[in-house]
Parts: C-alpha cells; sequence; structure tokens
C-alpha cells in the first residue's frame, strides 16, 4: 500500500497501549498501525519519539466579549496558533449567548470571528445565560441536533449566573436532548457579600481576589450543581476544580452512581494564592476563578489525576494582557481587585507542563497523559473515534513528542496574544516537536508551516449523556 506519509520508527501512545509501530496515513486519515511500512510520499522518522494523539483542549476562551473596555488578548488565530505550538490538534472553545440574544445570532457571530482564522480543528460549547423558554424549548434541541452538543452554565458573576430553578430547567433539557453541561461552581451570593466586607475593611489588592472566592463557596456550588443534576438525572462535568474539598463532592456524586466528569487545570497544580499577592500589581497576572489556593490543594489536584477522579485536564485559557489598559491592568483594575479580568493564558503550555510535571516525574503514566488531555475529551464532547485517539480510520491528528527535549517556557516561545506567562521561567522535559492534523504537518520546530488549516467540528453526543439516555 502507498501512503501519502508514514511515521516511522516511534512508540505509540493512546490512552490504553504503548507499543512500537510505524503510522501509515492517507487522505488525511490513519490507514495503517504496523511494522515495515514502506512506501509514501513523505516519511517522517519518529526514532526516539512517542507518536501521541493531538491534544485536545477543551475549554478554551477566544475572542470573547469581557465587559467594559476589556478586550481577550487571543482571537481564533492567535489562540489557534499557540493551541498548535503547544501540540494540540483541536479545540473548544465557548460561544457566550448574551442576554436577549438568540443562541443562532451568537453562533453566527463566533462562526464569523473564527472563519478563516483557526490552524487547528474547533468546535463551539454554547454558554447558556438567558435560558428562556423559548431558548430552552426550541433553540437548544435543534443545535444540539445540529451537532451543538455541549453547553456551560455559571454559578457565578452576575449577569452571566443562572438562579437554580435556571440551572433546573437547562439540566432537564440536557436530559430530554442528550446534551452535556459543564458547571462553573461558585457561590456568587458568598462571593458578593465578602467583596462588600473587603471593601469595607480597604482591601482592593489582587490578592483580595482569593479571599473573596474561598473554598467553601466552591465546594457548596459543586455539592449544589450536583445535587440539582441527580434530580433531574443528568450527566454533568464539573469544570476548573482547584481544590480538594470540590474534588471529593465529585467522588462521592460517582460512588452514588451519578455519571459525571470532573476537570481540572494547570494553574491548580502550579499556582497558589500566594502568587496572587506580589508587590505592585504583578498579583493580577495570576487571577483566575476558581483562584489558586494552596500546595495541598495542588497535592489534592494531583490526587485527582492519579487516581482518576478528573477526567479532564483542560487549560481554561483566557487570556488578557498584563500591562494593557484593556486587560489585568485596566485603570479600575489597579484601583480594585474586583475589576481585573478573570482568566490566565496557558493553551500552549498546558500539555508540556503535564507531561514534564506528570509524566517525566513519575506522577501519571503515559497512557493517563493522553486520556486527560485527549481521549477523554474527544469521548465526552462528542468527537470520538474520528478524534482523540491513534487508530485506524481516526484523523491523522498526531503530535510527535520528544521526552528529551528541555525547555525553558517564555512568553516569546508561546506565540499568544497576551504579554505574559504565568509560568515565565519554568523548566519543562518534553515537547511537542511536530503537530500533524488530519494529516498535514501543521508545526515542525517551533513555528507554524501551514496557516489557517483548521475546521470546524459538528459533535456527536457525549458518551457520558448517550449511556445516560433510554
Ligand atoms: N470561568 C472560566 O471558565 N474561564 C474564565 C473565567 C471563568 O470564570
Ligand atoms: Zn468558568
Ligand atoms: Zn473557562
Amino acid at each position: 500500500m502507498h501512503f501519502d506519509t508514514i511515521i516511522r520508527n516511534g512508540t505509540v501512545v493512546t490512552a490504553s497501549d504503548t507499543f512500537k509501530s510505524d503510522v501509515g496515513i492517507l487522505n488525511g486519515r490513519i490507514a495503517a498501525l504496523a511494522d515495515g511500512l514502506a512506501s509514501a510520499n513523505e516519511i517522517i522518522d519518529a526514532t526516539g519519539l512517542y507518536v501521541m494523539p493531538g491534544g485536545i483542549d477543551s475549554h478554551v476562551h477566544l475572542d470573547q466579549p469581557s465587559g467594559d473596555g476589556i478586550v481577550m488578548a487571543d482571537d481564533f488565530d492567535t489562540g489557534t496558533r499557540s493551541a498548535a505550538i503547544g501540540g494540540n490538534s483541536t479545540v473548544l472553545a465557548f460561544c457566550m449567548q448574551e442576554k436577549g440574544q438568540s443562541l443562532r445570532e451568537a453562533l453566527k457571530i463566533y462562526h464569523e470571528k473564527a472563519a478563516g482564522k483557526c490552524h487547528v480543528d474547533v468546535a463551539f460549547h454554547l454558554v447558556i445565560t438567558d435560558p428562556t423558554p423559548e431558548v430552552l424549548g426550541q433553540e437548544l434541541p435543534a443545535l444540539v441536533e445540529d451537532g451543538y452538543t455541549s453547553l456551560k452554565v455559571f454559578m457565578t458573576y452576575e449577569g452571566l449566573r443562572l438562579r437554580d430553578d435556571q440551572i433546573l430547567a437547562t439540566l432537564d433539557t440536557a436530559r430530554r436532548t442528550g446534551a452535556l453541561v459543564m458547571v462553573h461552581c461558585e457561590n456568587e451570593d458568598a462571593i458578593r457579600y465578602l467583596i462588600g466586607r473587603h471593601e469595607e475593611e480597604g482591601k482592593f489588592a489582587p490578592k483580595y481576589h482569593a479571599t473573596t472566592r474561598p473554598v467553601a463557596a466552591e465546594r457548596e456550588a459543586t455539592h449544589r450543581a450536583l445535587s440539582l443534576a441527580e434530580i433531574v438525572d443528568v450527566p454533568v462535568v464539573i469544570v476548573h476544580v482547584s481544590n480538594r474539598e470540590a474534588m471529593e463532592e465529585i467522588r462521592r456524586a460517582r460512588q452514588r452512581g451519578q455519571k459525571i466528569a470532573g476537570e481540572t487545570c494547570p494553574q491548580y497544580l502550579m499556582l497558589t494564592a500566594d502568587d496572587l499577592d506580589q508587590t505592585e500589581l504583578e498579583g493580577a497576572k495570576y487571577v483566575c476563578s476558581p483562584p489558586p489556593r494552596d500546595k495541598a490543594s495542588q497535592e489534592a489536584c494531583w490526587e485527582g489525576l492519579e487516581q482518576g477522579v478528573f477526567d479532564l485536564f483542560s487549560s481554561d485559557h483566557c487570556p488578557f494582557r498584563y500591562d494593557d489598559a484593556e486587560g489585568k491592568l485596566n485603570e479600575k483594575g489597579k484601583r480594585h481587585f474586583r475589576w481585573i479580568p478573570n482568566g490566565i493564558p496557558g493553551v500552549a503550555t498546558r500539555l508540556p507542563i503535564l507531561f514534564s510535571e506528570g509524566v517525566m516525574k513519575g506522577r501519571i503514566s503515559l497512557n493517563q497523559f493522553v486520556a486527560v488531555t485527549s481521549t477523554n475529551h474527544a469521548k465526552l464532547y462528542g468527537l470520538y473515534p474520528r478524534k482523540g485517539t491513534i487508530a485506524v480510520g481516526a484523523d491523522a491528528d498526531i503530535a510527535l513528542w520528544d521526552p528529551a527535549r528541555r525547555v525553558t517556557l517564555t512568553n516569546d516561545l508561546l506565540q499568544h496574544g497576551a504579554d505574559y506567562t504565568p509560568y515565565e521561567g519554568l523548566d519543562v522535559q518534553g515537547w511537542p516537536v511536530r503537530l500533524l492534523i488530519r494529516g498535514e504537518s501543521i508545526v515542525s520546530g517551533d513555528g507554524l508551516l501551514k496557516q489557517a488549516a483548521g475546521q470546524y467540528l459538528p459533535r456527536s453526543r457525549s458518551h457520558l449523556t448517550t449511556r445516560q439516555q433510554a
């Protein structure tokens, strides 16, 4: 058989297996996994490299309106460029419904933002901020049929948060339609109350972002979200879990028999609230929600990854420039933590950090790495088996990893729109030296070889909801 491309002499790693094999690629798909493949237009020598599914980052914010005068640092061009540099072949971005807006209108806008700009494949989660009877009764069911099979709801942020009855109604629609709901779990009323108290006490520095969003506010909301899901009998994903108490809520709900998924992110393994407590306004760089906690919370999140409490390791890439009037240091943000936009960049650093800190330091296996960074994302969000694995018939979305390559993370390397990385100066071992998407080489070395080759991906329903449906 003659292939377009053969990847030769590498070690293939999937979520379940590690084996020596050549990979034959034809028409953008994996056509053969066997030794001694010989004939192809292009032969890539992967001696000493791991041949892994391209990363799938299912939690990425790009070109999202972020409040008065605040501009997100990445659009679909820079954000997906950075994703590719970091070894990702697919990202799932959020399409945010404005109040009063139909979901179709919102999607039209986001498709226009993305059109012709994406360097990796892209799909959208819907963010439901206005769950009117029309949105839940008509629009959402039709959109799930059209391949928008997941959505996010917020329990925090005035203007975004849903009340419990609205969450229940949204969950119920998800149950009927087979959509998968992601929940941002923090108790808004508690946070509001604490912000008020901090204001009375004259506490305005970035570090108070963390003290106004305590673990108990996340734990309580996590428990409530899981209880609401249990009441309606529907799966949910608890996103960006930062600490042990919230994680244990997930474990307990599973023990009760609930079908749920959990996600954690690099910031909860690598940062703490102390990073927000720095001279001048440097701490603003680390403001995200939920906030990074403490060393014990980092250990808990590692444990959650090792033990499978977390299915997903995502970046929650939500980039703002630091030294910028439209970013972290906007005029109001300089005076009060409450106006510092929430979010940090991380789409390019997610995989190298977990590879280095997790695989190379012996905390997780190579197969766990692939599961939590790619395969589980594909399964949970309706892209499997086309995406997320190395198997005959799958898209040839392949990252070649050099486990020996040492890199010091610097902002310039990441090619995103932010003017900083929270991980500046971090030494990592292991790097994605080449990325193929649907068989085409997109990244080699530190540069993009091909521009805007990404495609939009309509999705099937989640493995979690299809098993649940009667
Ligand atoms: N939640 C996210 O998922 N991302 C950024 C901000 C937030 O609150
Ligand atoms: Zn969130
Ligand atoms: Zn997010």
